[in-house]
């Protein structure tokens, strides 16, 4: 469809209305548009919602873009224009399923990323400004949107995943251009994660919490034989970095995952 010159939403916009706005504008060409707010529920001027095609409705007016009228607990407004606008992301899939479940008040698994109550906050400090609690959510929710462009990556990554023997149990390596993810290896069993940041050539080895690893060892041996590098030994000795993206690394290692995987059985 065309970029519509005009967005109507509805005051105090929540995050369902605010995401419907944010994928007009990233997925569908609306860089530009106008902002109006009305009443939930209501029409810009009192006329038929989608009876000027420059003009749409989100999740008010009950148009092709309000869920309202549909009485489904698996529609919103962001659903209805990533549907119409968007063919196939599956980053963007995921986060609308997560709109839609918070505006319709059903359980989250998802407790960490409550951009919802974050909209509801942004309508308190600015009770009469619509237009700027948009503003102020548009980053957010481009943020949100690079997670789980990332999450998406790291699931394909893992899916390549070497397992290994450790001393400790089961390790599990993942090479990909944001690293790995501790959750999803412990999540599969393992007590040590280990992970190569293809882009920067970052390594790193992390050890489950409730765990009686001690990598005390392997940094000494890494200090010997791959002594050019940054190893960091965080105290817990549960952690052991080579370049993150707080602290690079002047001199990334030049063990591959596989070499590293081999210094580890050996210990
Ligand atoms: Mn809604």
């Amino acid at each position: 469809m065309e970029p519509p010159s005009t967005i109507v939403a509805h005051l105090a916009p929540d995050l369902d209305c605010i995401a419907a706005i944010w994928i007009f504008m990233r997925f569908g060409g609306a860089q530009d548009v106008t902002l109006r707010f009305v009443p939930a529920g209501a029409t810009l001027d009192n006329l038929p919602a989608d009876s000027d095609p420059s003009v749409v409705h989100v999740d008010t007016g009950h148009g092709r873009f309000d869920h309202h009228q549909r009485h489904v607990s698996t529609l919103s407004a962001a659903e209805l224009v990533r549907r119409s606008i968007v063919s196939h992301d599956v980053a963007l899939e995921r986060m609308v399923r997560q709109v839609t479940i918070i505006d319709n008040g059903l359980p989250s698994e998802r407790s960490g990323c409550d951009l919802g109550m974050l909209a509801d906050s942004f309508n308190i400090l600015y009770e009469d400004n619509p237009e700027r609690v948009v503003e102020l959510m548009l980053p957010a929710l481009d943020a949100w949107y690079a997670h789980e462009v990332r999450q998406t990556h790291m699931a394909h990554a893992f899916a390549e995943r070497i397992e290994f023997h450790t001393p400790w149990g089961r390790g599990i390596a993942v090479e990909s251009p944001y690293g790995g993810s501790s959750m999803m290896a412990y999540r599969a069993g393992a007590v040590l994660s280990m992970y190569r940041h293809s882009g920067h050539g970052w390594m790193g080895i992390a050890a489950q919490a409730r765990s009686n690893v001690d990598l005390r060892p392997l940094a000494d041996k890494l200090a010997v034989i791959d002594a050019n590098a940054d190893w960091y030994l965080h105290p817990s000795h549960r952690l052991l970095l080579c370049g993150t993206a707080k602290a690079p690394a002047k001199r990334i290692s030049r063990l591959s995952l596989r070499e590293l995987i081999e210094v580890i059985e050996l210990l």
